[in-house]
């Protein structure tokens, strides 16, 4: 773990001060320096909340009745929700990453695996990373939490600490469980385990920690801020404290739909690591287990990010302040036999996505489909920075008026599985083994019958197979059809 923790700079106070000293034109500078020190507080403060591994229905405020999330729905009545947030997927079985470069450079979820090995090298060092863009503009940034990008947060972010990697780590005793009821030998509070309990308290508390502490410096300075804090929670090792856990009594949590012992297709990702977290075939038992701690770490970060908005309130600049909380993909948590993110339905490619500030108006749900990285794209226009050309996300502030935005989304994980979706229909395709599965999302949201097979579909499949390979053309994925001769 690394910790740094460097005292921001007033640049633009500095700056206006170092040239009083040096220039006979005191007047003249005077006012260039109130110009921009008016520019700068005129500007909005943008607080980023991020979650790992969060899929789009686990909040109260999206309809589920089971899980407790009342900060985040307080959080939806103040702003807008969108209720079709999308990941487009990853390169590799660490969704998280794949994500993660995406938001931090800009690009599209291609282009970001061919920008993730120069990620330092042209990327961070041109200043082109999502936070070197706002801090370019006269924002202080700070950072604390999941990090994993291939870049350097303490080199991108004005100020960092507590740079997390990937995951807490899981213990041996953590998969493959629970085989019944009798079996105890892994519990969601025993701080013995480590992972979330290593360092002595749990990693969500010590980011809402941190996030205070910026917070209350953030208040005695005239710049806007940008805040990135990256939880790592939900993730697994879903630990939390016992009375959080104790909210959730199993017969109170029900199956998820559909509920099968084992997915019946090969996709490349059956026996992933995430996937071994509960016993082959699955059990209603094993499974209502792992929903139940998944909840409970979700509702525990619900708690600090509590913490967190009232932090903000206490800064006296909420009312300038736009908050974003969203997550990196969403996650199976028993849907459909899996418990991982690498696969295509809509429980491991959506998340939520709320956001609130001076112009968003309350309660509103959006369902115009976007995807989790246009917050970055959102945040500049917030900002009044122009987007980068290598920006390939787009600012969902339009879609606040009402505008459709995206037709299609994209989906995809390695060679072995592509999406694309309507607002009605999706058609996941799996290449390997030359299977279509066809869903009617707006009469079947769950994704519980496959219609690929139905003569009356036929053109259906078609149509979405020929919107599907054109988007592959147009994102430079590597199995889209090379046009003839080429
Ligand atoms: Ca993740």
């Amino acid at each position: 773990m690394t910790y740094v923790d460097t005292i921001p700079q007033p640049s633009f106070r500095r700056r206006a001060a170092q040239l009083l000293a040096a220039s006979t034109f005191a007047c003249l500078v005077t006012m260039q320096a109130g110009a921009l020190a008016t520019a700068a507080e005129s500007r909005p403060n943008l607080l980023f909340i991020f979650a790992d591994d969060q899929a789009y229905d686990t909040l109260g405020a999206a309809g589920n009745a089971e899980v407790h999330t009342p900060n985040l729905d307080r959080l939806a009545k103040r702003g807008a929700q969108f209720t079709r947030c999308y990941n487009q997927g990853g390169w590799h079985g660490a969704i998280c990453v794949a994500s993660r470069t995406m938001l931090l450079s800009g690009r599209s979820l291609w282009h970001a695996k061919a920008a993730e090995p120069i990620l330092k090298s042209d990327f961070q060092a041109q200043g082109k990373l999502w936070p070197q863009l706002l801090e370019k503009a006269g924002y202080d940034t700070y950072f604390s939490g999941k990090w994993h990008v291939k870049a350097d947060p303490n080199k991108v972010f004005t100020v960092s600490r507590h740079v997390r990697p990937g995951m807490p780590a899981q213990t041996p005793a953590g998969y493959n469980r629970p085989t019944g009821p009798d079996d105890q030998k892994w519990r969601p509070w025993d701080t013995g385990a480590g992972g979330f309990w290593e360092g002595g308290k749990h990693w969500s508390a010590v980011l809402a920690d941190d996030a205070i502490d910026y917070l209350d410096r953030a208040a005695g300075r005239d710049n806007p801020f940008f805040m990135y804090l990256a939880f790592n929670a939900p993730h697994d090792p879903r630990q939390s404290p016992q009375e959080f856990v104790e909210q959730y009594p199993l017969d109170k949590i029900s199956l998820p739909q559909p509920f099968l012992a084992e997915y019946p297709y090969q996709i490349g990702s059956n026996r992933i690591r995430d996937e071994q977290l509960a016993p082959f075939p699955r059990t209603e038992y094993a499974v209502k287990v792992n929903r139940q701690e998944y909840y409970a770490i979700i509702t525990h970060m619900d708690q600090q990010i509590g913490r967190i908005l009232d932090a903000l309130e206490k800064t006296g600049k909420a009312d300038n302040t736009y908050i974003i909380f969203t997550a990196d993909h969403g996650l199976a948590c028993g849907h459909h036999g899996l418990l991982g993110k690498q696969n295509m339905y809509d429980h491991s490619v959506r998340t939520p996505f709320l956001i609130a500030g001076p112009s968003i108006k309350p309660g509103e749900k959006i369902a115009a489909p976007i995807y989790v990285q246009d917050a970055m794209a959102t945040t500049l226009e917030l900002a009044g920075v122009d987007r980068p050309d290598h920006v390939e996300f787009q600012s969902v502030l339009p879609l606040l008026d009402g505008r459709a935005g995206r037709p299609l989304m994209y989906g995809a994980y390695t060679d072995t599985q592509r999406m694309i979706s309507t607002p009605e229909w999706k058609l996941i395709h799996y290449p390997k083994i030359n299977t279509k599965l066809l869903f009617h999302l707006t009469v079947d949201p769950l994704e519980t019958t496959d219609l690929a097979q139905q003569p009356e579909h036929a053109s259906k499949v078609a149509r979405l197979t020929h919107a599907l390979e054109q988007m592959q053309g147009e994102l430079d994925d590597p199995l889209a059809k090379k046009p003839a001769g080429k």
